[in-house]
């Protein structure tokens, strides 16, 4: 299959490629590479022509599922009639257009947006608002972030700050100072093969009372969270956790954010997280979906007051010091708002809601299969976590990954727990098959 799977283009071999891959195993997989060449709907489509069910929505970013006509249409137009435009002092029609139609998605009380090109680049963005936001308001001192171990929160310095994957950090120095993590809120021993929310554990948000008791809550400017944080490998809140956190930040005058990079776009049943829990954060970072994956874009919305925070000042001053060069950028705008028309035509922002029990009865009837611990879902998401081989953390997951792609399906491993979070155009015959398909691989699994 290897040989097939490289195209005549690309000569003979990978194994010299200059291409330093992103978060992969380089030398592993330019000896035996993975390819895809082309995408439709549910399905990726392999050089050779091989059909592989996508079950985690490329990077969880596909959600109207792969190369959806009006979409492609839109992103074909706009890159033929504006291919670029300059975000700062000037502006073009659809970043105020696709602003527009997405002002009335978010949740009640979050009016403004700020775009960006990535996840990362939101969670920066926000962190950065949120200190911005303090010290505008004549609160300087509140310069601390706090996140939570086991979140991910992007690549860049902010967000691997704040992230709490021990892999993702310890490279990396310092990184940014005056950040604190939250306790995670996994818990086999009380919560094991829950489904849906997890009973135990909602008091476990105290432990931001214990933080702020420790710094002072006078010198804290933001807790960020994932709302189900995906990532790290799919942990679903406590009832009761989210709502707990809102309270002591409202006590504390803290900002709350939630990054819903992968949360948003109808993943839980709902346009954000924060309408399913009923918890509104004052910000919200996002990415991924809002594009449908087609073109880079991410988004932070926020509370009015925060934006009008900075609309303080002589009206011929630079009221935020921030932005890319590529802010809404006229492709990503175009996609984003071929994307929302999807959403909207197919009813994608709420299907999930028809779904999530076939879903979670499908997930949950792979308890008796050898290796598995644990299985965690909500909306169109589920983990299923294997026993670490001893001595080789992630080598079992590793394998379901490579077994799964091989027998035609793809699907993110992380550790060893297997990630799945299928385009929400999904049938109940391909959630059927999805799961089918991951059975034989870990019937298979040594
Ligand atoms: N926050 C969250 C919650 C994310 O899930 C980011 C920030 C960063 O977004 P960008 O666009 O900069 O990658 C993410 C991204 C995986 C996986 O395998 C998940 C992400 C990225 C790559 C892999 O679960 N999430
Ligand atoms: N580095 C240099 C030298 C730059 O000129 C710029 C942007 O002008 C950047 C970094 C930031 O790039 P971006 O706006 O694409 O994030």
């Amino acid at each position: 299959m290897n040989e097939r799977a490289r195209p005549e283009s690309l000569g003979t071999t990978l194994e010299n490629s200059p291409f330093f891959m992103p978060f992969s195993m380089n030398r592993a997989f330019k000896k035996s590479p993975r390819l895809l060449a082309r995408a439709e709907g549910m399905y990726y489509y392999t050089p050779e022509g091989r059909k592989i069910l996508d079950g985690t929505s490329g990077l969880w970013c596909v959600n109207a599922g792969h190369c959806r006509k009006p979409i492609v249409e839109a992103v074909q137009k706009a890159v033929a009639t504006l291919d670029y435009a300059p975000p700062f002092q000037m502006g073009h029609p659809a970043a105020f257009e696709f602003a527009e139609k997405l002002a009335p998605l978010l949740p009640k009380g979050v009016t403004r947006v700020f775009f960006t090109n990535s996840g990362s680049e939101s969670v920066d963005t926000a962190l950065k608002l949120a200190i911005a936001y303090h010290r505008q308001r004549g609160e300087g001192q509140r310069i601390r972030l706090i996140g939570r171990e086991k979140g991910y929160h992007g690549v860049n310095f902010g967000g691997t700050a704040v992230g709490g994957v021990v892999g993702n950090r310890k490279l990396f120095g310092a990184l940014v100072t005056g950040v604190d993590h939250l306790r995670h809120t996994h818990d086999l021993a009380n919560n094991a093969f829950s489904h849906g929310q997890p009973v135990h554990g909602g008091e476990l948000a105290e432990d931001l009372e214990r933080l702020c008791q420790l710094h002072d809550p006078s010198t804290i400017a933001a807790v960020i969270v994932e709302p189900v944080a995906c990532s790290a490998g799919v942990y679903v809140p406590p009832v009761g956790y989210l709502r707990r956190l809102r309270e002591i930040c409202d006590k504390h005058g803290i900002l709350l954010i939630f990054d819903e990079v992968i949360n948003a776009w109808g993943r839980l049943g709902k346009p954000f997280a924060s309408d399913y829990f009923g918890v509104i954060p004052d910000l919200i970072t996002t990415a991924k979906g809002i594009t449908n994956g087609t073109v880079p874009m991410g988004a932070v919305f926020m509370k009015e007051n925060l934006y009008q925070a900075f609309m303080t000042g002589p009206e011929n001053a630079i009221e935020m010091p921030h932005g890319y060069t590529y802010s809404a950028h006229p492709l990503a705008c175009a996609a984003g708002l071929g994307t929302l028309k999807v959403y909207e035509d197919e009813g994608l922002l709420t299907r999930v809601g028809e779904l999530a029990r076939y879903w979670e009865d499908g997930v949950h009837s792979l308890k008796d299969c050898p290796n598995v611990i644990d299985i965690r879902n909500l909306g169109l998401i589920a983990a299923i976590e294997l026993a670490p081989r001893p001595g080789a953390v992630g080598a079992r997951g590793m394998d379901a990954h490579l077994k799964a792609f091989e027998i035609g399906t793809y699907m993110r491993v992380t550790g060893d727990t297997i990630a799945l979070a299928p385009p929400l155009i999904i049938q109940k015959a391909e959630i059927d098959q999805l799961f089918a398909t991951v059975r034989e691989v870990l019937k298979g699994l040594a």
